[in-house]
């Protein structure tokens, strides 16, 4: 059973607004890979040398292609028991936001309601120049030709719409995630190393105005010092565990 506090069961079953961050460990038993645990994405790549721009216009081809093999194994992916849980959860509260890092698309799959994504989103591709959308299968085709995909109207390097390092997260997303940050009464950091930033900082966030702040982790996290109480173990089995808790608790 999982070691979570009863403080964090009321704590939930009596919030108006809870939000939950979001990161890679959360869709690692879906066969995700994290980026930064041993075995993760950024064991064999440096992410500087593929998460940012210059790294793109140095060698398109190879970015291309890495996030085409991302993106494959992303919709051949299926939500698991966290992403679930934190769509059950909305049925228990009656506000439920989730902000994410991810771009695997799989809380909206799971059927959660309102879904902020920071760091884009990898199915969907653009134009650097143009900035028309531009389908996956055009970037597909490029790349089993060996060459870079371009857009069809201007022939510019064809991006996937995620946020690189070094670039400003999208507006709206940012501004949406800092309210309900601001107005959450419970904050769940979950499957996230907190050391990317601004991302980082909402944890951080949402303690000082008031919210009580738990993480969901195997591992300390850069934010691990600054929460109330960490749940150790995988979402998998945590967050099912919290949300029953929460339900009995709500039910009664
Ligand atoms: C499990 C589990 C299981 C395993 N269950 N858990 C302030 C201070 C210092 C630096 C900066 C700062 N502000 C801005 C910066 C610069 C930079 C930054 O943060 N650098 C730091 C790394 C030093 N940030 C930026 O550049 C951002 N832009 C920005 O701020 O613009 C304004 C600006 C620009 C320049 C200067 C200053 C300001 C943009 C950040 C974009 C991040 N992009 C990426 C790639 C996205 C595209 C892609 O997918 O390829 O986003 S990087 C990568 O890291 C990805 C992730 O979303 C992000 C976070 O990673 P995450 O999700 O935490 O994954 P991991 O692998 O790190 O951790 C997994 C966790 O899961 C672990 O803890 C495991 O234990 C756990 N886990 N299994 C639960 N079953």
């Amino acid at each position: 059973m999982p070691d979570f506090s009863d403080t964090l069961v009321d704590r939930l079953a009596e919030a108006d607004h809870v939000a939950v961050l979001t990161g890679a460990g959360i869709s690692a038993e879906s066969g995700i890979p994290t980026f930064r645990d041993p075995g993760g994405l950024w064991d064999e790549f440096d992410p500087q040398e593929l998460a940012n721009v210059e790294a793109f216009l140095d060698n398109p081809e190879l970015v291309q292609g890495w996030y085409r093999h991302r993106r494959q194994v992303v919709v051949e992916a299926e939500p698991n028991a966290g992403h679930q849980a934190l769509a059950d959860l909305e049925a228990h509260v009656p506000s439920l936001a989730v902000v994410t890092q991810n771009v695997d698309n799989l809380h909206t799959r799971a059927e959660t309601g309102t879904v902020i994504e920071l760091h884009g989103n990898i199915t969907d591709n653009y134009c650097m120049d143009c900035e028309r959308a531009v389908g996956a299968e055009a970037v597909d085709v490029a790349i089993q030709e060996g060459e870079p995909a371009r857009c069809p109207d201007c022939e510019g390097l064809i991006r996937p719409d995620v946020v690189w390092f070094g670039e400003m997260l999208p507006a709206d997303a940012m501004a949406r995630a800092e309210a309900v940050t601001e107005r959450a009464d419970v904050f769940l950091s979950v499957g996230t190393s907190a050391v990317v930033h601004p991302a980082a900082q909402l944890p951080v966030a949402a303690r000082e105005q008031g919210a009580y702040v738990a993480e969901v982790n195997p591992d300390t996290t850069g934010v691990t010092d600054d929460v109330h109480e960490t749940i150790r173990g995988p979402a998998g089995d945590v967050l099912p565990a919290l949300v029953d808790a929460v339900a009995a608790r709500v039910d009664v």
